[in-house]
């Protein structure tokens, strides 16, 4: 098959061509590559990067069509302390974001782009968040200087020819992000399988609608249409067009007449979000569907009709790999069985991957996510993983077995309800729906999670992490509080807003809850709820159903546990209150006064 002069431009667009040429005198690579999204394409850039060491083929019997990347262990995460929102002004970026003045970011990042893409291939790689030609879709063009970037964002987002001639039809204004890994090479000098730089900025500009990200080839990092583009621009276009874009799942439960409800649930990172959005409803549901449409992100638009539609703006799940299996997500693991890029796993002898929690019994023997050998007797004395806890898998929805049949239906789907959640032992009841709209939006801007991290002193500690947007939200949390309770005038009808809590426990520790497939129970009781056909009891926190309002076929769970889990508990809830009041001193000059009253409303009920 001939190949076709990748340098030659895929775009006449006068903006777009310009802007290609200043970044490449500035970044000074050895070439330059328009990337037009072909499975050619695609397939020559794996070769090129399993010849570079980057990349391993897996066995093709047991692994096809996947890739293995080990990361530079100092290259493994998101890093929010090196994350810059750079508004105008501080106060607009609030008091929860890394804030420098942009002019002088900008002098710091041309120094440190100048000359970083010597004696690399810079890929010009267009793409689009949301189904090509959506009215809810937005385009980017990511200039970068690592193809493990561009064969990711392939699979996580719509990419090539199409989307150029999106631009060429000049509808929508394009996102221009520039990435480096930052790390030159000299004539001659011999390149490293993952190349980064101990110096990382990922930094963003809201007015000019502009990303810029230094040092990182990892994540979130790197792969910008999602996090820096999908939340942390996309916040900023939707506040200012009348939309939303959130860190939230997106799922249709189908009943067994056929009828679908449509919800998004926003979780901190880490809670479950994937989990949730490929739940596998028990046995005892015959007939019942749970249909995926994103496990991340979605973007919220109010149609004509008032009534808020949902698009997933991703195409690939970017799922964490320790912890999941065939038992705890079936569907996540059907998803990833082909065609997909593992970072940071462990390799088998077998040339197949594994990590923590995937199958009962480990390999006799395997590489670690550093390369070093790994057994079971290693892990049991030194407490070695085998795969980095962050280790990834990048998989394409489309392999997911529940994918709903309409999640890339360009005007989105229409929700219903909105769920809110955290990964909480106490105070917080399995569920609870809010009274209201705004009561709704207070629970959102409440909401909090316990870290993990077995840092001194920090285990259980509630962090607040309004909407699960505290490291995506691009601008002022106040501000952003505010949008929210502002959308309430463009919908005709409201989504029913619920708060859930799969991790409550009793006094010895033990998790009250089944989670998992059991979720449905709760899932069905809020889809009724949201429909006007099921009962709760009125309660200080909302309305809470009775042990009588769920469905328990095919589960063994006592009242008095129910009671436990959906206790309300008024010397918990009072030192809650006093965290939310911590939270709104922060934002205390951006704050809207509906919060403010909706607190002392819960007060008052309390
Ligand atoms: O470490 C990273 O760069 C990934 S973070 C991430 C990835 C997929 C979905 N969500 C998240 C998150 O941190 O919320
Ligand atoms: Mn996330």
């Amino acid at each position: 098959m001939s190949r076709r002069d990748v340098s030659k431009p895929l775009s006449t667009n006068p903006h777009l061509c310009k802007w290609v040429q200043k970044m490449a005198e500035l970044t000074q690579p050895a070439a330059i590559h328009w990337v037009d999204g072909s499975l050619e394409e695609y397939e020559a850039l794996c070769a090129q990067m399993v010849e570079a060491g980057t990349f391993i083929k897996l066995n093709e019997q047991l692994w096809p069509g996947c890739y293995y990347a080990r990361s530079d262990a100092s290259d493994v995460a998101r890093v929010e302390d090196r994350t810059y929102i750079c508004s105008l002004s501080r106060d607009s970026a609030g008091p929860t974001n890394n804030w420098v003045d942009p002019f002088e970011m900008r002098r710091k990042l041309k120094t440190l782009f100048a000359g970083s893409m010597a004696g690399r291939t810079m890929y010009v790689l267009p793409f689009s968040m949301g189904p090509i030609g959506s009215p809810m879709a937005q385009i980017g063009v990511q200039l970068t200087d690592s193809p493990y970037v561009v064969v990711n964002m392939r699979i996580m987002a719509r990419i090539g020819l199409p989307v150029y001639r999106e631009i060429e039809r000049d509808s929508k204004r394009v996102v221009p992000c520039l990435h480096s890994v930052g790390v030159p090479l000299r004539p001659g000098q011999k390149d490293v399988p993952w190349p980064c730089n101990p110096e990382k900025y990922i930094v963003h500009f809201p007015e000019s609608r502009e990303i810029w990200s230094y040092g990182s080839g990892y994540g979130g990092n790197a792969l910008l249409g999602k996090k820096c583009f999908a939340l942390r621009i996309a916040s900023n276009m939707a506040r200012d067009e009348g939309w939303m874009a959130e860190h939230m799942l997106i799922l249709g439960v189908e009943n067994p007449q056929g009828e679908k409800t449509y919800i998004a649930a926003a979780f901190p990172s880490a809670c479950g979000k994937t989990n949730f959005a490929m739940l596998v409803p028990p046995a005892a549901f015959k007939g019942w569907k749970v249909w995926t449409v994103g496990d991340d992100i979605a973007w919220l638009r109010p149609d004509a009709n008032g009534r808020l539609r949902a698009i997933n703006p991703e195409a690939g799940f970017f799922g964490v790999a320790p912890g999941t299996s065939v038992k705890t997500n079936p569907n996540a693991m059907a998803a990833l069985a082909k065609n997909t890029i593992f970072t940071n796993v462990a390799l088998t002898p077998e040339g197949g991957v594994w990590w923590e929690g995937m199958t009962e019994t480990p390999p006799a023997e395997c590489l670690d996510w550093q390369g070093r050998p790994w057994t079971p007797a290693l892990a049991r004395e030194t407490g070695a993983k085998a795969a980095h806890p962050n280790a990834r898998f990048t998989a394409p929805a489309s392999q997911c077995p529940t994918i709903d049949p309409d999640w890339e239906k360009p005007e989105g789907v229409p929700i219903s309800a909105i769920v809110f959640g955290g990964r909480r032992a106490t105070t917080m009841p399995l569920v609870y729906q809010a009274f209201n709209w705004s009561a709704g939006v207070y629970m959102g801007a409440t909401m909090g999670s316990e870290m993990t991290a077995a840092a001194a002193g920090t285990v259980g500690k509630v962090r607040r992490d309004p909407f699960a947007m505290l490291p995506f939200c691009g601008y002022h949390m106040g501000d952003y509080f505010r949008h929210w309770i502002k959308m309430q005038r463009s919908l005709t009808e409201t989504p029913r807003i619920f708060h859930v809590n799969w991790f409550r426990k009793d006094a010895d520790g033990q998790f009250l809850w089944p989670g998992f497939g059991e979720n449905m129970r709760v899932l069905k009781w809020i889809v009724d709820r949201a429909r006007g056909r099921a009962l709760g009891r009125e309660t200080p926190i909302g309305w809470q159903p009775r042990y009588e309002d769920l469905e328990w076929t095919g589960l063994d769970f006592p009242r008095e546990t129910f009671d436990a889990l959906q206790g309300f508990d008024r010397s918990a809830w009072r030192s809650e209150i006093i965290g939310h009041e911590e939270l709104f001193i922060d934002l205390h000059s951006h704050l809207p006064k509906e919060l403010v009253y909706e607190r002392e409303l819960l007060i008052c009920r309390m």
